[in-house]
């Protein structure tokens, strides 16, 4: 069992007074950092939640500014893990983590999973990156806090992917959605039968975005049902807010972050409801306390209640970052907004990227999609047709006409991490 129903039922008054306390008291370990010693030298406390917005944000920047200690609250003694960020630009962002925090951490996860149906008696196969990724590891603890089987095959191998499934019955699985896609084409070539050779129920699904549309055909593919999992390194990882069994938006946990929404323009707090940047303050950490952190990512809070009886507040599903956004001659698109268009047509494939170059002085879109021929088995004329909707819809969803290009199944590029998907070959020196 791991069903925390005191904190996942507690009364709103009662969670609200939880998170006011919690906050002062992450202002107070925080000040012992050198970048909040300064940023909060004027505060001690907050009286009520609406002084919330009167502090100051953080932001990425700032925790690369900070690098490498700058935002560590405690002695290192008492630090026992880092987790970090690619840093492919400037220094990485680096997280560090006490024991407490650890196991804070694994017990959100095993709140999440539980959340979603998954209990001690299945079998859980995490494909997700072990390392600084904290997609691996910091699942691996959850689910073996929730005494899951656990297999830490972690991520690419897709033959042997399969094989575990086959030979320990995996009945859960966490995997990024874009190689969720991508695996089946394994299944299909080793002739598996979802129903006949799996015992698949539950797969978690995230660390990108992912539209309703992709989640659909995960869930048709591997006959099962996907969640939503969402999370950043900086605030842990994997665990920040999940969907339940209702699949209707995710839990954000309000017991560990207090979230606000803001216009990402203004910086104003807007109402619930309302689609802005996600800004969220840490509510028990020890090593690293983050106040009004600001993830980029772009999202509405949802306050109904919700019909599982949780009284945390919901999150719709990221859709999009707040620096994804492209520009094509001057009209704004968002990748997701693609994504959802491509899914939506079953034939369209499951894998694909998207090129942004110039020609004549003007921005071309175009999207490259794998075609399984064996699946499709379509003619020159259906090929034809496909790529006409896909056009047409295309166009009515984003407002430009982009190029459709075909190319084999297997023959793009792809990573054991996140899915790289846009790929912007504007000059943009000139
Ligand atoms: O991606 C943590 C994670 C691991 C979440 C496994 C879920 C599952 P980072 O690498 O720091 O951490 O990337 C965080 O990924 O700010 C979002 O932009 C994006 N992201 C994460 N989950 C989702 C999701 C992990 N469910 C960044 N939907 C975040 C859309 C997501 N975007």
């Amino acid at each position: 069992m791991f069903w925390q129903k005191d904190i996942e039922l507690m009364d709103k008054e009662q969670l609200r007074n939880t998170q006011l306390d919690c906050i002062n008291k992450e202002i107070k370990i925080a000040k012992r950092s050198e970048f909040y010693k300064k940023k909060l030298s004027n505060i001690d406390k907050i009286s009520s939640l609406d002084d919330v917005k009167n502090l100051p944000f953080t932001t990425k920047e700032d925790l690369r500014n900070s690098f490498p200690y700058g935002f560590l609250a405690t002695d290192l003694q008492n630090v026992i893990r880092l987790h970090s960020s690619s840093g492919t630009t400037g220094n990485p962002t680096v997280v560090f983590h006490t024991a407490f925090d650890i196991s804070n951490w694994a017990n959100l996860s095993a709140r999440c999973m539980y959340t979603a149906g998954a209990r001690n008696n299945d079998i859980f196969q995490n494909t997700m990156g072990y390392g600084l990724f904290t997609g691996g590891i910091g699942f691996h603890y959850g689910a073996e806090r929730l005494g899951m089987l656990t297999i830490p095959v972690g991520p690419g191998n897709s033959k042997r992917q399969i094989w575990f499934m086959q030979n320990f019955k995996t009945s859960v699985i966490h995997i990024l959605p874009s190689y969720a896609l991508r695996l089946f084409q394994t299944v299909e070539e080793m002739h598996v039968d979802v129903k006949r050779d799996l015992n698949l129920r539950i797969a978690f699904i995230g660390a990108e975005p992912h539209s309703e549309e992709m989640r659909k055909k995960i869930e048709e593919l591997y006959n099962i049902k996907a969640f939503n999992s969402y999370g950043l390194s900086e605030i842990s990882g994997p665990g920040v807010a999940f969907e339940c069994e209702c699949q209707s938006g995710l839990h954000i946990w309000e017991d560990y972050v207090y979230p606000e929404i803001i216009d990402k323009d203004t910086l104003e707090v807007l109402p619930d409801g309302c689609e802005g940047e996600l800004v969220l303050t840490t509510l028990q950490r020890e090593a690293m306390p983050l106040i009004r952190y600001r993830t980029r990512d772009l999202t509405k809070i949802i306050s109904e209640p919700c019909a599982c009886g949780r009284t945390h507040r919901r999150i719709a599903r990221i859709t999009a970052r707040t620096d994804d956004m492209m520009i094509i001659n001057g009209v704004n698109i968002f990748p997701i907004q693609i994504e959802k268009t491509i899914m939506s047509i079953p034939e369209a494939g499951r894998n694909y990227i998207i090129e942004i170059f110039e020609n004549n002085f003007m921005d071309k879109l175009c999207i490259k999609l794998e075609i399984d021929n064996e699946n499709f088995g379509g003619t020159l004329r259906d090929l034809e047709k496909l790529q006409n909707r896909l056009e047409c819809e295309l166009k009515q969803e984003i407002g430009v006409t982009p190029v459709i290009k075909f190319v084999d199944a297997g023959s793009l590029p792809v990573s054991d991490g996140k899915a790289k998907r846009v790929f912007d070959l504007r000059n943009k020196n000139k």
